[in-house]
């Protein structure tokens, strides 16, 4: 796209919102300071590098068999680069344990160390991108429906030892690269049918958690994950919404609202200036609910836009820590990085461009109309500008441009696996 075109309409749209409060060159290097958290599980539909082929288990599903999956860590680091290279800005990587670098060798989950992670702090460094982390409880002979919360204590203890090698695995990562990792415990434990133990499954989860958050770390962050339910593990969740809330909440730690996680007609937003009076910080993984917990690649849709709206309007960017996860195995898989990538990035720019001290006062005033009227009149300002404007900066392809791009390397590259 013509450069003095992208200019022209910027210095345009510059001029509307200037009119409306909002400083369009103050949100430009606001939005360079937005760091995403990409997954790293999108690239190869969760499977992982423990061992060639491995099924997913745990409640999650990925659908679809689009060619092209990255197969082993230098396919998946190639195209994580790829999907950055069409994305503006610096972003952070969101690696799962079972992405470590095991060199082929067997390491099992309760053997895991930072030694199979170093080519990762390397790599990230080289290429400029934290790195956050996760446990991984599922795809493993030993995940069975209860992990952490498992009456059995041998089983339970394995993935307590699990869990503990994470955090000291994300906490060298924070050191490595000077800021704290993000470490997130999402664990599928549930049950299919009627379930008469919750209470002991519960009790025995906490356990679980308070043995796991025995030591204290500095260079890393732990969040907590909770889910409504898994494919298979449909009547009960350990990890519910009030287990998740309640467990961080009186332990300090960071919850993470991802948005596929809850019941179709319930609202994410409004969730973050309530859980904020009561947590530390969220994560994120911003996901596309479809019907149910199907992960479909984030768009800019109303719940997503809400989403960052409602950061916004708490005061609360720094508060929040900006995942994405989902995984659709039907399409290009660096496209599907592109797409949620750049609609996260969209839907916070159009967060930012509001113009909300106006929009305050006004409901303060207990004028409904005008501010209902000038919520609508943003929908159609020149946001869109802005935009380009912000990937004309970054030296990222601008509108549809990113699509030839991708189709590039998946006739050179990704075609051929
Ligand atoms: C599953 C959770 C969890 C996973 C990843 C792979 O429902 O959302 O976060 O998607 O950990
Ligand atoms: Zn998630």
């Amino acid at each position: 796209m013509k450069e003095e075109l992208i200019i022209k309409a910027y210095e345009i749209a510059r001029e509307r919102y200037a009119a409306l409060g909002i400083d369009t060159d103050k949100v430009l290097a606001q939005m360079q300071d937005f760091h995403l958290s990409l997954h790293c599980w999108q690239a190869d539909d969760v499977i992982g590098f423990e061992n060639a082929g491995g099924s997913l288990t745990g409640g999650i599903q990925t659908t679809g068999n689009y060619p092209g999956r990255a197969r082993n860590i230098d396919e998946l680091r190639a195209d994580i680069l790829k999907a950055t290279s069409l994305i503006a800005g610096t972003h952070r990587l969101n690696l799962h344990e079972i992405y470590g670098d095991f060199q082929g060798k067997k390491v099992d989950r309760d053997e895991v160390t930072v030694e199979h992670f170093q080519s990762w702090i390397d790599w990230a460094k080289e290429n400029n991108m934290k790195l956050d982390f996760n446990s991984t409880s599922f795809s493993h002979p030993k995940s069975g429906n209860l992990s952490l919360s498992s009456p059995d204590e041998g089983i339970r203890e394995f993935w307590v030892e699990h869990t503990k090698r994470c955090r000291a695995i994300a906490e060298e990562m924070g050191k490595a690269q000077g800021d704290p990792s993000i470490m997130n415990i999402w664990v599928h434990d549930g049950a299919k049918d009627i379930t008469v133990n919750r209470s002991l499954y519960r009790q025995q989860f906490k356990k679980s958690l308070d043995e796991i958050f025995e030591t204290k770390y500095d260079n890393m962050r732990d969040c907590l994950e909770s889910k409504t339910f898994g494919i298979g593990l449909e009547s009960f969740t350990s990890g519910s919404l009030e287990f998740c809330v309640g467990y961080c909440a009186a332990n300090d730690k960071i919850y993470t609202i991802d948005t596929g996680h809850y019941h179709p007609m319930e609202n994410a937003a409004d969730k973050v200036s309530s859980l904020l009076l009561y947590v530390p910080e969220l994560m994120l993984h911003v996901t596309r609910g479809v019907r149910w917990d199907s992960d479909h690649v984030t768009i800019m849709e109303d719940p997503t836009m809400d989403l960052f709206k409602e950061i916004v309007r708490a005061d609360a960017i720094d508060r929040v820590h900006y995942g994405l996860d989902y995984f659709d195995a039907s399409i290009n898989r660096i496209g599907a990085y592109v797409i949620g990538s750049r609609a996260a990035q969209k839907s916070m720019l159009c967060a930012l461009l509001e113009p909300i001290a106006t929009l305050r006062q006004l409901e303060l005033e207990d004028k409904g109309f005008q501010k209902l009227a000038l919520l609508e009149e943003c929908k159609s300002m020149p946001w869109q500008a802005v935009w380009d404007m912000f990937c004309l900066k970054n030296d990222v392809p601008v509108g549809n441009e990113f699509i030839p791009e991708i189709e590039a390397y998946e006739r050179e590259v990704t075609i051929k696996r």
